[in-house]
């Protein structure tokens, strides 16, 4: 395979790039926590004052909080690919969710994941939970994971390619296969265990002894709840994300008779009290979690990952779902603990994309970061140290581009064929820097957007031809075109296949 000429394997204890009293006495274990599309704001230290995530912000509170993580394709399969590769998706080749849609896909297996990587290294793998990607894991001792999407009660997890049936709630089910994981490890080796959950992922089912949480009273509504799309051509034809069109068949209870705006408001209230309660039974497996690596004294030398693989929108705009590049579903909580190397109660302002984990790992592990991986290793940033950092983010969203172009080209027979109409949301890449953020939808007419993130944090009014923006414009398109490049983000639309429909 191409990157074993490229991997450098540092000995086993002594970590890359560091001296004197930094030398590390040995590699640290790697616990990476990802849970599945929950929402940046949905934390206690993140502000929210309805929610309640104590073991997250413990973590938090003894690690490093991210104030501006963001994901670089917000949809589930393509930044999982992203996160094992530190790769975009045009890179890695993971552009949407393609599980039985016809469209054969995986992850270049010519490329590097940190996993794999690690493995080389001496230490011991293992993967427990969600997967979600349409190709067997890779680089692990351990696999047991949900097939597809997973369910929520009594799912079957595929583990030494049999299906295996595990009575219970998904995220308590997975929480104890990671204790269990970690009962086991071999004491003497370093280890990374990666454990993902399917919560709070639709249908945003809670563990039946949270089903009563948050019953009384009401989450408020945003401010964009009615957000009648005045300046936003593309989000205002995405009917599919609203909350009244798309949710209304998750919930045999909804009272009948309901005005459409009741409709609306009911189904907000009961999608985000659930997904609020989904979060509930992840921070408490956290909390399990943490205990146990600190009665084995396993928690200094452990570097906690927890993420989860795209943001998303709870009302926002009258939205649920993911996928466009709006601070909702483009911001990701992140929180990183490593009590033996990093100061705990940072909070870090710097703008971190998901290609940025695979590196950070491997440098932690004193393992060489490839040179195909495209992120930065937030290592220096945790250690305190005074570094130049990127001013700008990227973000690239494609699913459905293939289909969109197969109907322009007529190939498509049934113009309603499903997965064409399922959140039909044109392909688009943009850049955010810390005051504006430029959206351009290619496919739509090569349509634009300018948001002034400062004057219009909720994204609102677009500026694109606002003759006061004019030198805005000029600049960011010139570094959108100049990220592109950087990212080898050109072209894709060509590059893309179509499915085959017989
Ligand atoms: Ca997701």
């Amino acid at each position: 395979m191409v990157f074993l000429s490229v991997c450098l394997v540092l000995p086993m204890g002594f970590s890359s790039g560091e001296s004197g009293a930094d030398v590390q006495t040995s590699p640290p274990n790697i616990l990476f926590v990802m849970s599945d599309d929950h929402a940046y704001h949905q934390l206690g230290v993140a502000g929210n004052p309805l929610i309640h995530t104590p073991n997250l912000d413990r973590l938090a509170h003894t690690g490093v909080f991210f104030e501006n993580a963001f994901c670089t394709n917000s949809l589930c399969a393509p930044a999982r690919a992203t996160v094992l590769t530190g790769c975009l998706s045009n890179v890695n080749g993971i552009s949407g969710n393609s599980e039985g849609k016809g469209r054969i896909e995986q992850i270049d297996p010519d490329l590097p994941t940190f996993p794999m990587l690690l493995q080389e290294a001496g230490y011991q793998t293992g993967i427990v939970g969600k997967w979600h990607l349409p190709h067997e894991p890779r680089g692990f001792d351990f696999i047991s994971i949900l097939p597809g999407q997973g369910l929520y009660m009594d799912p079957e997890f595929i583990q030494g390619g049999n299906r295996i049936k595990r009575d219970g709630y998904v995220t308590d089910i997975i929480t104890e296969m990671a204790l269990d994981y970690l009962s086991r490890v071999d004491r003497e080796k370093p280890f990374c265990l990666i454990y993902q959950h399917k919560g709070p992922h639709r249908p945003f089912t809670p563990a039946p002894r949270h089903t009563d949480l948050y019953q009384d009273g009401e989450i408020p509504f945003p401010e964009t709840f009615y957000d009648n799309f005045e300046t936003r051509l593309v989000a205002g034809k995405a009917s599919d994300m609203r909350l009244e069109e798309s949710l209304e068949r998750d919930y045999a209870d909804l009272p009948p008779g309901l005005s459409d705006n009741d409709k609306k408001r009911w189904i907000y209230q009961r999608f985000v009290k659930d997904h609020y309660r989904a979060i509930q039974s992840i921070d408490e497996g956290l909390g399990r979690v943490l205990d146990h690596l600190e009665e084995k004294g396993l928690r200094e030398n452990t570097l906690i990952v927890y993420t989860s693989d795209n943001g998303f929108f709870l009302g926002e705009y009258g939205w649920y779902d993911k996928r466009f590049m709006y601070e909702p579903s483009l911001r990701i909580p992140l929180l990183v603990s490593f009590p033996k190397r990093v100061a705990s109660g940072q909070v870090i302002n710097h703008m971190i994309m998901n290609i940025d984990y695979a590196p950070t790992i491997l440098d932690f592990a004193g393992v060489a970061i490839p040179g195909v991986m495209q992120g930065e290793s937030l290592k220096p940033l945790l250690l305190g140290r005074d570094v130049e950092w990127r001013d700008h983010i990227y973000y690239s969203y494609y699913e459905n581009t293939w289909a969109m172009r197969a109907f322009e080209q007529s190939q498509l027979s049934d113009p309603s064929f499903n997965f064409f109409t399922a959140h039909r949301i044109g392909p688009h890449r943009g850049i955010r820097d810390d005051r504006h953020k430029l959206i351009r939808y290619y496919s739509e007419q090569d349509y634009w957007e300018l948001f002034d993130l400062q004057k219009d944090p909720l994204e609102l009014n677009n500026v694109y031809q606002d003759p006061d923006y004019a030198n805005v414009v000029r600049r960011m398109t010139a570094q959108l075109s100049e990220t592109q490049r950087l990212y080898k983000d050109v072209n894709t639309w060509e590059k893309l296949t179509l499915p085959d429909y017989n």
